[in-house]
């Protein structure tokens, strides 16, 4: 008999979970029908994005806030999102944490993911291995990434609640954020208070709290919580701070506006993704694609109107003429 992969994910299956992601990746025709139904199963688990600069401390605070959360009885399902430079060591992100216990816990689930390659975007790669995690019945969901672009920013929108961290002793690390990063943070994990520079960070980052207050998406206002992750202090109150900023936006119902821009977004972005590979499938039979670039090259033919040419292929022309009135 032909196996029910969704029924076994529902179930909590890691190996129909690894399966499905692995599908996704692969982009495996297979995958699609099991996300359709998947999906009326998503919603129940708590999304938590850490992110901040290489080094700050993520992987570590990632790895005992995955502890602090096990004690209370919840499970979880950790996303590091490795950078997708071969130099930059990204495959030792999501090492530190498959050699920590958490490995043999059947009540952790932890993956890893290649930035490079994603056809549809890193953030919907992100939204999908979420979702399935959420459908498996994870209680809380960690997503680590490195908050250094665009890429990253599409990212942390997923989350329910952004945690960014940062360090003393690694620079200007306020100014040399990029700027936006500092907008969505909820929360902001000073990580490192053990080290030199701790107050003098903590002073910069209320300054910088002080002049969101006004300008911020909604009244919700951005707290520090202070941590050393090698010695697992300040543990406690990061998890507090992440409840305490969850009980705010069910109590408001900013939740559900969240909800609604995050998933008006990603509509957005699956229509997009999914007419781009159409047509750049299309393009790509019979060296058609080829043959274009080849005319613009010998100026046989402009950019511009080879565009709308090869739009005009695929949208009715009354829909386009009524489109650009
Ligand atoms: N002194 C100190 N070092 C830390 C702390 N947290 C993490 N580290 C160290 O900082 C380095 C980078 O940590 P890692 O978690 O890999 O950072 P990531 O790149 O942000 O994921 C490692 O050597 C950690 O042991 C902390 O609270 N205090
Ligand atoms: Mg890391």
């Amino acid at each position: 008999m032909e196996r029910d992969y969704v029924k076994e994910i529902l179930e909590g299956s890691d190996a129909a979970v690894a399966r499905l992601i692995t599908w996704l990746e692969d982009e495996d025709q297979r995958a699609g029908p099991l996300m359709e139904r998947l999906h009326p199963h998503t919603g129940g688990a708590r999304i938590i994005g850490i992110t901040g600069a290489h080094g700050v401390g993520k992987s570590t605070l990632t790895d005992r806030l995955t502890h602090k959360i096990r004690q209370k009885g919840l499970t979880v399902g950790i996303v590091a999102i490795d950078p997708s430079s071969p130099f930059s060591g990204g495959a030792l992100l999501g090492d530190r944490i498959r050699m920590s216990q958490h490995n043999v816990d059947p009540g952790v689930y932890i993956r890893s993911m290649a930035t490079r390659g994603c056809l549809g975007g890193t953030a919907n790669a992100t939204a999908d291995v979420v979702k399935i995690l959420d459908a498996s019945g994870k209680d809380v969901i960690i997503i680590e990434t490195v908050g250094v672009g665009q890429d990253e920013l599409d990212i942390m929108d997923i989350a329910d609640t952004v945690c960014l961290v940062l360090a003393p002793g690694l620079g200007d690390a306020i100014q040399t954020m990029k700027a936006g990063i500092l907008e969505i943070a909820d929360i902001y994990v000073l990580n490192k208070a053990d080290r030199q520079g701790t107050d003098q960070l903590h002073a910069e980052i209320c300054v910088r709290i002080e002049q969101d207050r006004n300008i911020r998406r909604n009244d919700w206002t951005a707290c520090v919580v202070k941590t050393a992750a090698v010695d697992d202090t300040g543990i406690d109150d990061l998890w507090k701070a992440i409840i305490h900023h969850g009980d705010f936006l069910e109590n408001t119902g900013r939740i559900v506006e969240r909800r609604r821009d995050r998933i008006q977004r990603s509509l957005l972005r699956m229509i997009h993704n999914e007419l781009f590979r159409l047509i750049r499938r299309k393009l790509e039979e019979n060296g058609q694609l080829d043959a274009c670039v080849t005319d613009i090259l010998h100026h046989v033919q402009e950019p511009y109107g080879m565009v709308r040419d090869i739009l005009n292929r695929w949208i009715p022309a009354d829909s386009r003429q009524s489109l650009n009135e």
